[in-house]
């Protein structure tokens, strides 16, 4: 088989990727490991930045967003009972996010290429890169039992953190920066309706807590639990009690409860890879970088990275314009540092570390306190919220 971007990953990178390329007239295959259920069982992101949205207008698949994604104008965060919102629209000139599932976005990436007819070709095993360095890379996987070989001039590497992509870049040409957390997030979905209209990111002594949602009837709450936390030990119950007390009083008095959807347990982990380009292969998306969720920014970022990557092999295809392949590292990797920098600071300033009540804890508290309090540091905080602006690659 032969094309002319072949994409590891049916992930949101992958399908949004593989989307904006066929509009361009650029053929393209995707190799996924899984299959297209498992792929769409998997409950992520809900946050999408407005130039993210813009971004599935431009593939063709901004209907159902439009219709059925929740604008928020602002958001909340809480320390004990003190409440502070921020109002994302009045301090952005009029900026917005928008809840919507990555599961939904997946989906309606997902009918679109079916309706285009490209191929993607799930439930493919041992997927290999070959090539890289040369004028003729190439795939090889196992695909309904048979050994297959995809012929491409370019391959995207958006198989997410524990893909084989990065791991295909010679070690010697990656310098990977990296952070861990001593703790996770416990994910909760429920049929009842949200607790509050907009999201509450609350910092609370017995840890953190955020109450999301995906639509009026269903929503999505995470709590703080430390590392290796097993999901047996969390009953519905004693979640919905855990989260009673790390939220407002008013706002507990709220609540909502329900019997769990879906319960899971994501670990917190800060990493980026550079260059995010070896060759003919591109990286984009979790495979390249990760950030801890508190920013809402892993999907937005998948997305920033596309956004770049598809204008990269349009000006490639249409205008011959290799001469732009160096730029695409340098390019993305502006916006994710911003990015990193953003999902660290929530995730410093919203959970509990265990960190002794010394100099660096009441200065940290002052910090938090002092960009609460102030305009300045409140539209620092919505800026980065919203999304800071796409960069462009000339
Ligand atoms: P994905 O989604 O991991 O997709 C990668 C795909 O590649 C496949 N794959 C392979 N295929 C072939 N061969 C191999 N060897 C392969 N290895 C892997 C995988 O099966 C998969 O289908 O990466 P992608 O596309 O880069 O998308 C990234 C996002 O999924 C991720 O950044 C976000 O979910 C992060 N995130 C959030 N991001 C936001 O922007 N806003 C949020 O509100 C938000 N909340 C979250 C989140 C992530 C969370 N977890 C579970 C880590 C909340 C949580 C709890
Ligand atoms: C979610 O709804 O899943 C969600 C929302 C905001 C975040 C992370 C996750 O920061």
């Amino acid at each position: 088989m032969r094309t002319q971007v072949a994409i590891v990953g049916a992930g949101p990178a992958g399908l949004l990727l593989g989307q904006l390329l066929y509009r361009h007239g650029i053929d393209n295959v995707i190799v996924e490991r899984r299959s297209a259920d498992y792929v769409l069982g998997r409950i992520r992101a809900g946050v999408l930045e407005q130039g993210m949205v813009e971004l599935l207008h431009q593939a063709g698949v901004g209907a159902r967003v439009d219709a059925e994604g929740i604008p928020h104008d602002g958001f909340e965060m809480a320390l004990g009972e003190r409440r502070v919102r921020v109002d994302l629209a009045a301090l952005t000139g009029g900026k917005r996010v928008t809840v919507y599932g990555q599961t939904e976005v997946t989906r309606d990436l997902m009918a679109a290429r079916r309706e285009a007819g490209l191929t993607t070709l799930y439930e493919a095993e041992e997927v290999a890169l070959h090539g890289i360095e040369s004028e003729s890379p190439h795939l090889e996987c196992r695909y309904n039992g048979e050994w297959m070989r995809l012929e491409c001039d370019y391959i995207a590497g958006c198989d997410g953190f524990h893909g084989v992509s990065r791991q295909s870049i010679p070690a010697t040409k990656l310098t990977t920066f990296e952070r861990d957390y001593p703790f996770g997030w416990l994910g909760l979905l429920a049929d009842t309706p949200p607790v509050h209209h907009e999201l509450i990111y609350a910092r609370h002594e017995r840890g953190f807590a955020l109450c999301s949602m995906r639509s009026a009837e269903r929503s999505r709450y995470y709590l703080q639990v430390p590392a290796g936390e097993r999901v047996e030990a969390w009953s519905d119950d004693r979640f919905w009690d855990e989260l009673s007390r790390r939220i407002p009083r008013e706002v507990a008095a709220q609540l909502v409860t329900g019997p769990s959807l879906e319960k899971s347990i994501a670990p917190l982990h800060s990493f980026v890879a550079e260059p995010m380009q070896h060759g003919r292969l591109f990286l984009a998306g979790d495979a390249a970088h990760i950030v801890p969720p508190t920013g809402a920014k892993g999907l937005n970022l998948a997305a920033s990275d596309v956004s770049v990557l598809h204008r990269l092999f349009a000006a490639i295809y249409h205008q011959g314009r290799t001469d732009l392949i160096p730029r695409y590292s340098p390019t993305c990797l502006r916006r994710v540092w911003k990015a990193e920098r953003f999902s660290w600071w929530m995730t410093r300033h919203l959970h509990d570390f265990g960190q002794p009540l010394d100099f660096d804890e009441r200065v940290r508290q002052a910090e938090f306190d002092y960009s609460l309090g102030s305009h300045a540091g409140l539209t620092t905080i919505a800026e980065n919220y919203v999304g800071l602006p796409y960069e462009t690659l000339e």
